[in-house]
C-alpha cells in the first residue's frame, strides 16, 4: 500500500512538473535595443518568457473563443525583455501559421481591438495594481492602450513614447514594443508584474484567445514577476588586424667586383652638343652686347 501511495506522490509531482501552475519569474537586463521588429542580440541575454508554459496553462489552451475556433494547436509565442531608464522593451516572436490581415480600416472601425492576429502585453507598474495594456496588430495597422479599463487611442500613445515595429512572415511575425516607465521612477532591483495574450483570428472570423489577462485572471498573484537587473554589456569584437607580410629578407650576394662600363660613344657627342651650344649661345651674346 504504501508503495502505491509513494508512486502516486511521485506521479502527482510529474504532472505538476509538466503544468507548472504558477507563472514564471525572472531578471531582465538593462539595454537600449532598436526599435525595429527585429531581435537585438541583447534579448537573447536576457528573460525569455513563453505564452503557454511560462503562464503556467497548457499548451493550446485558450480562455476565449469566437465561432469555431481556429487551429490551437500551432499556435505559440515566447517574449524577450529589455529596459533601460525611459522604456521597458519587449519583444515577441508569435508562431500563427493562419495569419489574417483585417485590413487597417476594419482594425480602426473596431471597437474589440482582440479581433484581429495581435499581440497584447498587460503590466502593472509599482505596488498599487494599476494594470496597462497595450496591444499591436501583426501587419502594423495599429495600436491600442487600456489603463484600468478606459481605452487609449493610438494618437494619445504615441506622443507618450508607446510605439511599435513589426515584421510579418508567412508562418508568424514579430513585435517590438517600447512602452514608458519614466513615470514610474524604477530602478534595478524593482518588480513589476507580467502577462502576455495571444490572440489568434483566421479568414472566417473565428478567433481563439490564449494567454493572461491580468485585471481578471488572478491580478499580479497570477503574473510573472519581472525584476530590473544589471546593464548587459555587448562586447563586439576588435577586427581582425591582418598584418603585411614584410616581404623576405634580402638576400646579400656574394661580392661581386664592379664592372665600370665605359660610357658609350654617343654618351661623349651629347656633352660635345651641349658645349657647343653654350659657347654659341654666349657668343651671341657677346655680338648683342658689340651691337
Ligand atoms: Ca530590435
Ligand atoms: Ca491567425
Amino acid at each position: 500500500m504504501k508503495k502505491i501511495i509513494t508512486l502516486l506522490l511521485i506521479f502527482t509531482l510529474a504532472v505538476l512538473m509538466a503544468f507548472p501552475a504558477f507563472a514564471t519569474n525572472g531578471t531582465i537586463g538593462k539595454y537600449t535595443p532598436v526599435l525595429d521588429g527585429e531581435k537585438d542580440e541583447a534579448y537573447d541575454q536576457s528573460l525569455k518568457l513563453n505564452l503557454f508554459t511560462d503562464q503556467g496553462i497548457p499548451v493550446g489552451e485558450f480562455f476565449h473563443s469566437e465561432g469555431s475556433a481556429p487551429d490551437k494547436n500551432n499556435i505559440d509565442a515566447n517574449a524577450w525583455f529589455l529596459y533601460d531608464d525611459q522604456f521597458i522593451y519587449v519583444y515577441v516572436d508569435v508562431a500563427d501559421p493562419d495569419l489574417f490581415d483585417i485590413g487597417k480600416a476594419t482594425f480602426d472601425s473596431r471597437p474589440n481591438n482582440y479581433q484581429s492576429d495581435s499581440v497584447e502585453l498587460w503590466f502593472v507598474f509599482g505596488d498599487a495594481f494599476s494594470y496597462i495594456k497595450f496591444s499591436a496588430v501583426a501587419f502594423g495597422h495599429g495600436m491600442f492602450g487600456d489603463q484600468d479599463g478606459s481605452a487609449v487611442a493610438a494618437d494619445v500613445l504615441k506622443p507618450l513614447g508607446f510605439d511599435t515595429a513589426v515584421k510579418t512572415g508567412t508562418a508568424g511575425y514579430a513585435v517590438e514594443f517600447k512602452i514608458p516607465i519614466t513615470q514610474y521612477g524604477l530602478k534595478a532591483g524593482d518588480t513589476i508584474y507580467f502577462t502576455l495574450q495571444l490572440n489568434n483570428m483566421d479568414k472566417d472570423g473565428n478567433l481563439a484567445v490564449s494567454g493572461k489577462q491580468l485585471q481578471n485572471m488572478g491580478g499580479a498573484d497570477n503574473a510573472s514577476a519581472l525584476t530590473l537587473g544589471a546593464p548587459i554589456i555587448i562586447v563586439v569584437p576588435e577586427p581582425e588586424i591582418i598584418e603585411e607580410e614584410e616581404p623576405p629578407a634580402e638576400v646579400e650576394s656574394p661580392s661581386v667586383p664592379t664592372v665600370v662600363t665605359p660610357s658609350p660613344a654617343t654618351g661623349d657627342i651629347t656633352v660635345l652638343f651641349g658645349i657647343m651650344s653654350l659657347i654659341s649661345a654666349g657668343g651671341l651674346l657677346t655680338f648683342k652686347k658689340k651691337r
